[in-house]
């Protein structure tokens, strides 16, 4: 292997506090069941599994105020913040396994300020078919799995922009969304707003996957920390059943490779998350058992062949 990595561990993070459907809290046991250590360590990373956190259950109540399950989405969040910035300070690549999307919030507020203590460039790619950046005046939901990139950039409840003391955690220039395919009408108006840098499935569809990944990977130098937020249903229902909104017109097997692919080439990448998996509506684990395949291809295995 001509790339090494550094050492990894997982994060478990059950829970589907932020969503809209029950059963991304079956997420972490999923994706280990698929065997995604086993998968990293026989690519010899060293992997540790730190097992599940722990947290509030979900009451699976209405939105108050334009929240659902606010209180317990900040529990959640503040535990995985602590459990991400450990790792990121004993120099391994924290792995989180949701989880609702809401947890983007803790795991890149703890990346964004390891950025900032280490005097590193932060760049997020944010793989989704949703832009996640409703606020509470606007989302036709209050699931919160909808707000994270609002909330990280400063535009959300005080309990979660302030997660991490000092506010906002990242600006929109440090991000781009890829294969989004669902956005609201008052939602696009605020990512027009805050200009965030979206690679929307019409703009893959007119320049290819290669050009709109170059693209979002530009400027990426040795002072970079690449985070990379990956929820399932990014990926086309077709081969990725298993999450709690499907959304048609998602990139195809080999159009996800070829993400991953290209992110393993940089060599940048620091951390991840994969969320919005639910087992409960998955078809014999097969959308588990694919994000594991793609996530070997993260850490470099599909590329070997040009070593
Ligand atoms: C919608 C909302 C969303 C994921 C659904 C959906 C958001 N924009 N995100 N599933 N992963 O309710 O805010
Ligand atoms: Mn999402
Ligand atoms: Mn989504
Ligand atoms: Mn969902």
């Amino acid at each position: 292997m001509s790339r090494s990595f550094p050492p990894v561990s997982l994060i478990g993070a059950p829970t589907d506090i932020g969503a809209g459907h029950r059963g991304a809290r079956m997420g972490p046991d999923a994706l280990r069941i698929a065997g995604l250590g086993e998968a990293l360590a026989a690519r010899g990373i060293d992997v540790i599994d730190r097992g599940d956190l722990s947290g509030p259950d979900n009451p699976w109540l209405p939105p108050t105020d334009g929240y659902r399950h606010l209180d317990e989405v900040v529990a959640w969040n503040r535990a995985l913040m602590d459990a991400v910035g450990a790792e990121l300070r004993a120099g391994r690549l924290p792995i989180v396994l949701g989880g609702d999307h809401c947890l983007g919030v803790g795991s890149i507020t703890a990346v964004a300020r390891h950025c900032r203590d280490t005097g590193k460039k932060l760049r997020v790619l944010w793989l989704d078919a949703h832009a996640d950046f409703n606020t509470s005046d606007v989302t036709p939901s209050g699931n919160v799995h909808g707000m994270p990139v609002a909330c990280l950039c400063g535009l959300g409840p005080d309990a979660l922009v302030r997660l991490g003391g000092s506010a906002p955690a990242m600006r929109p220039d440090e991000i781009r969304q890829i294969g989004i395919r669902s956005v609201d009408p008052e939602e696009k108006r605020l990512v027009k707003d805050y200009g965030l840098d979206i690679y929307d499935m019409r703009y893959i569809d007119e320049v290819g996957m290669k050009r709109a990944m170059e693209e979002a990977l530009e400027d990426l130098d040795d002072d970079t920390h690449l985070h990379v937020s990956f929820d399932v249903d990014f990926l086309d229902p077709s081969i990725a059943p298993g999450v709690g909104t499907t959304v048609p017109g998602g990139p195809n097997y080999r159009e996800a490779q070829l993400v991953m692919e290209m992110i393993a080439d940089t060599g940048r990448m620091g951390s991840l998350d994969i969320v919005e998996l639910n087992p409960a509506l998955d078809n014999h684990n097969g959308t588990a058992e694919l994000a594991v395949d793609l996530v070997e291809s993260l850490f470099g295995k599909s590329t070997l062949m040009r070593d």
